[in-house]
């Protein structure tokens, strides 16, 4: 059975390409929330409702574990999604904490996210609780998510934005810089320039890729590297063409068909 990734739209994918490149043998079938999209600016009450509907229309595609991609979700519903499903549920933030934690020197750890993934102070948190030496540093740049959709990843537009975000981090003695929002791996690049090389960047899509990898070896729930090709399924529930659009420069390869479903 597939792996289930649900995000509020289309930068999940890059959660997707992480998980596909770790684990190649994976069928997985991936619901961006499009006519809902973005759940960044929206409470944790609303975002936790829409999360239970995605989850539950995964389910009925007869998931064997769900991946939470949309950080501001894995923020704020994911103890509700626990409660709720009968398959395991992994989130970006834990699996984004531990490799900051492994990761950082002197304990100055810096977070960058969308408003809601801030305030929920769920990162904040899981850092702090597993190491009560790290001092997290939490910013909401939530002007990274339109620059990442646009393509508008290089050049003094986004470096300027940027700039502006991420000048505090730089004076604070952070050394480690997490990217908790799905869009800001395509802006690695600026983000790297800005807080220079003496930052350690990241990525919770990458660390999540890891985690779920972990997890199903350790259940023996991996799947077998043979027969036939993996499936791989995207559904939106909004139009299907600006996600397939964008949504192949998040995967990095074509998105040829998606459907469109109504979850409400
Ligand atoms: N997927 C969201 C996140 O990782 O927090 C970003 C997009 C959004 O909903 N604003």
């Amino acid at each position: 059975s597939p792996i289930g990734v649900f995000d509020s739209g289309v930068g999940g994918l890059t959660v997707l390409k992480a998980l596909l490149a770790r684990l190649p043998h994976e069928s997985t079938v991936y619901l961006g929330d499009t006519a809902r999209v973005p759940y960044g600016t929206k409470s944790g009450d609303v975002v936790t409702r829409y999360s239970l509907k995605n989850a539950e229309f995964l389910l009925e595609r007869g998931i064997k574990l769900l991946v939470v991609a949309c950080n501001t979700a894995s923020a704020v519903a994911l103890p509700a999604l626990e409660a709720a499903l009968p398959v395991p549920v992994v989130g970006v933030i834990l699996p984004g904490a531990r490799a900051a934690l492994a990761r950082t020197r002197g304990g100055g750890v810096g977070v960058i996210g969308t408003p809601g993934t801030i305030r929920s102070g769920a990162y904040q948190r899981a850092l702090e609780a597993a190491d009560p030496r790290v001092r997290a540093k939490a910013r909401a740049c939530p002007l990274l998510v339109p620059l990442a959709e646009e393509g508008w990843t290089t050049g003094d537009v986004p470096l300027l934005v940027a700039r502006d975000y991420l000048a505090e981090f730089t004076r604070e003695g952070v050394d480690t810089l997490v990217l908790g929002c799905t869009h800001y791996p395509l802006l690695k690049g600026v983000i790297a320039e800005v807080v220079g090389p003496q930052v350690a960047l990241v990525d919770s899509a990458e660390a999540t890729a890891d985690a779920v990898a972990a997890l199903l070896t350790e259940r023996g729930g991996l799947a077998p590297a043979s027969p036939g090709a993996p499936s791989h399924a995207y559904y939106v529930t909004d139009v299907p063409e600006r996600f397939m659009e964008v949504g192949a420069r998040f995967l990095g390869r074509p998105i040829e068909t998606a459907e469109q479903v109504d979850l409400t």
